[in-house]
Parts: structure tokens; sequence; C-alpha cells
């Protein structure tokens, strides 16, 4: 079973997603996300220039065999544009080989550990009212588990919140906007707003928050001490994410549990902060780094450290990436929670997926291999629309992280 064809799909059906596509000899088409907010095209010519030439030929069923050869061969290892490559070329032959078996990916990755998976969806508002009416909202649709954001008092604009129903995009404008970040406020804010959610729906539902990586770590203590009270399920990217050692510092202020890793695109990045038990929840997803065959091995060093996974599944991992996540969450044993924001319209006249929403989880089809497929003739309709991530200064014109 050979590769003969290879193709990189670009497409923005409500926000750009790159696809890679491999064909076999005998006509087996897999599909795999190769979508990197803001830097898609390094990707797409990742791909096309150095990654598909070496495929040409290739058994399609030595899944592991290609994956050295493509992360070893390269000599320059790591990083998100080749760890992304390498993951949709992993994606779609897991979903070759699924479709050959006529199994789903999870059954290949030893069968279903639980029915179906928790998920949590994001609530937020342009005030702590709006917010409140969102997570009824998400109550009301079942969810058991919801991210609250809400606009900060006093500065412009807040990363993370919509106003209406539709999910927030995480990218607007063909330049990055600029965004004005005031810690003191935002430290001062979150505390007052979980008190406001606890107080008016109680404690019979989990509350996770996401700092988006803008704290130091004796701030992201205070923080998480503060939360204390409102018994969060995570406080999410508390700290820039690559210096592993400041999770020690907040780990030894507060009980608060810890979630990070979704810029993370190696087992490397988070070695250290499972095997010191630095966080709660591992949050690397299959498209960003090397794909199912890398994120199952970290999920496994993650299980034996007590660290439970809870996969990044914003709106710019296509539905393929978030299949292949769902693929893996069902079959592990350490599954913790997963992200679910869903797709703007009209994601859905490109790719049908294989999954649904019911009752607070995602369920999967029975389908082959990942079970999404692509319509190629819509995907055309909608050609890329070169979007960016916002950055975020402080007052003093000084950038800020994020
Ligand atoms: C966020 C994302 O979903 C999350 O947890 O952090 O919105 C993230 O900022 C985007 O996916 C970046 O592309
Ligand atoms: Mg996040």
């Amino acid at each position: 079973m050979k590769i003969t064809d290879a193709q990189v799909i670009v497409t923005a059906p409500g926000r750009n997603y790159v696809t890679l596509k491999l064909v076999t000899d005998d006509g087996v088409v897999g599909y795999g996300d190769a979508t990197l907010n803001g830097r898609e095209l390094a990707v797409a010519a990742y791909l096309t220039e150095h990654v598909l030439p070496l495929l040409a030929g290739r058994d399609a069923s030595r899944i592991g065999d290609t994956w050295q050869y493509l992360y070893k061969g390269a000599y320059w290892r790591r990083g998100p544009v080749t760890m992304t490559a390498i993951s949709a070329v992993d994606q779609a032959l897991w979903d070759i080989k699924g479709k050959v078996a006529g199994l789903p990916v999870h059954e290949l990755l030893g069968g279903k550990a639980r029915e179906a998976l928790t998920v949590y969806g994001h609530a937020s508002g342009a005030d702590v009212d709006g917010l409140l009416a969102d997570v009824a909202r998400h109550l009301e649709l079942g969810y058991t588990a919801v991210r609250v954001q809400a606009k900060i008092p006093g500065m412009d604009s807040t990363y993370g919140t919509h106003t209406g129903a539709q999910i927030y995009e995480p990218a607007s404008g063909a330049l990055p906007t600029e965004e004005t970040w005031n810690t003191a406020a935002y430290l001062d804010f979150v505390p007052a707003m979980m008190k406001r959610v606890r107080d008016e729906f109680g404690y019979g539902f989990h509350l996770l928050h996401d700092v988006h990586h803008r704290l130091t770590p004796i701030e992201a203590a205070r923080l998480g001490g503060a939360l204390e009270p409102y018994r969060l399920f995570w406080l999410e990217d508390a700290t820039p994410a690559e210096d592993q050692e400041a999770f020690r510092l907040i780990r030894s202020h507060t009980v608060t549990p810890l979630a990070v890793g979704e810029v993370f695109n190696t087992i490397w990045d988070c070695r250290q902060l499972i095997s010191e038990r630095l966080i709660d929840y591992i949050r690397t997803p299959v498209t960003h780094a090397g794909g199912i065959s890398h994120v199952r091995r970290i999920m496994d060093l993650a299980d034996l450290y007590g660290v439970r996974s809870g996969c990044h599944g914003p709106g710019d991992i296509s539905p393929i990436g978030m299949a292949a996540n769902l693929h893996l969450d069902l079959a592990i044993p350490n599954f913790g929670i997963q992200e679910y924001m869903g797709h703007r319209d009209p994601a859905g006249e490109v790719f049908d997926w294989g999954y649904r929403y019911e009752g607070g989880m995602l369920w999967l089809s029975d389908r082959p291999g990942l079970g999404v497929e692509v319509d190629e003739e819509a995907a055309r309709r909608y050609p890329y629309d070169p979007k960016y991530l916002p950055v975020a200064r402080l007052a003093d014109g000084g950038m800020h992280d994020w």
C-alpha cells in the first residue's frame, strides 16, 4: 500500500484551515489537520516543499517509521511548524489505516475506554452580567464544565471573550490588532467574577479559566490562592509555558489545579512539568505535537504521574484535528476533559465530521478512520484569508506576554 498522491488544501470557511490529503495506490484517502493559527502558510510550504516529495512511494501502513523518518531525518527537530507538519502526515496515515481496516481509529488504539467525552464549553461576556447569561445558556445546553472569561473593566478589549452566541474567533485583521493589558486590573477582577458565578449557579458544575500566559509566577500563585474558594477544575496557562520551572513556585502556593501545554509541540516541552507533578492537566493537542503517535506518548508519560489530558480544542484546530483528539481521548486511561468550541459556519460545507455534542459530551460515530470527509470543491469556494492573533502591550507601549 504505497502513497501515490499528496496534496495540501488551504481553505477559509469561517477561518483558515490547512489540510493534508494523502492517497494510496488502492485509492484510499487519508486526511490530516495542519492548521497553525496565524502561520498557516509556513506549514503548507513545509509540507509541499519538504515533506510531500519524501512521501511518494512510501508504504502507507508504516506510521511509526514515517514519523521517525520525518522527525530524525530532518536534523532540525521540534518546533511548531515542523511538528504540525509531521502531525498532519501522522493523522492522515492513521486515517488510512482505519479506513483499510474498516475501523474507527480509537479501535486501533485499543478501543473505547469510555462511552463519550466530557467537554467544557466557552462562556464569556462583555461584563459579568453578560457572562452570567452565557453560563446559564451553557448549563441549559447540558454542559457540566464551563470556561468563564469576561471583559476586564477599564480595558478596551479582553482576549477570549465574545458578546453574541457565536463562538469567539481568536484571529482577526490582516495585521495583528493591539490590545492593552493591565495585570493589576485583571488580578482584582477575576476572583470577583468567579464569586458572582458561584453565587449565581452554585458548585454543581466544573469551572475553568484561561490566563493566556499573562502572569508572572508570583502573580499566578496569588491568583491561584484567591480562586481556591471557587474550586476551579483548572487554571490554564498561568505563566508563559516555556518556563517549566515557574510552575514549581505556583504549585508551592496554591492547590488550584493547573493546566498548560496548548502551545507545546513535543514530549520534551512537558517532561519536567509531568515528572515533577507540577501540573494536573496536559493540554497538548494532536494537531500541533506530532500527531496521534506522539501525543499518545505524552499522555502515557502523564498517566505515570497522575496527570490527566485536557486537549486544546479551539476553532482554529480543524474538525479533522478535533476528531484526532477525540479518538485518542476515547482510548487513553487518563482522559481528563476535552475543550470544545465548535466551528463557525460555513466550516460544515467543507468538513463533514463524525462526532456530535449531546448532554455535555462529545460522541464519536463508528465511521472508519478519523471519520471526517472533505469537500474539495467547497474548499475552493473559500480561499485563504490572512488573519493574525492580537498582540498585548502594556499602557507604556511595552510588549506583554501572551
Ligand atoms: C485558547 C485559544 O482555547 C484556548 O484555550 O487559549 O483560543 C488560543 O488562544 C487559540 O487557539 C490560539 O490560536
Ligand atoms: Mg488556552
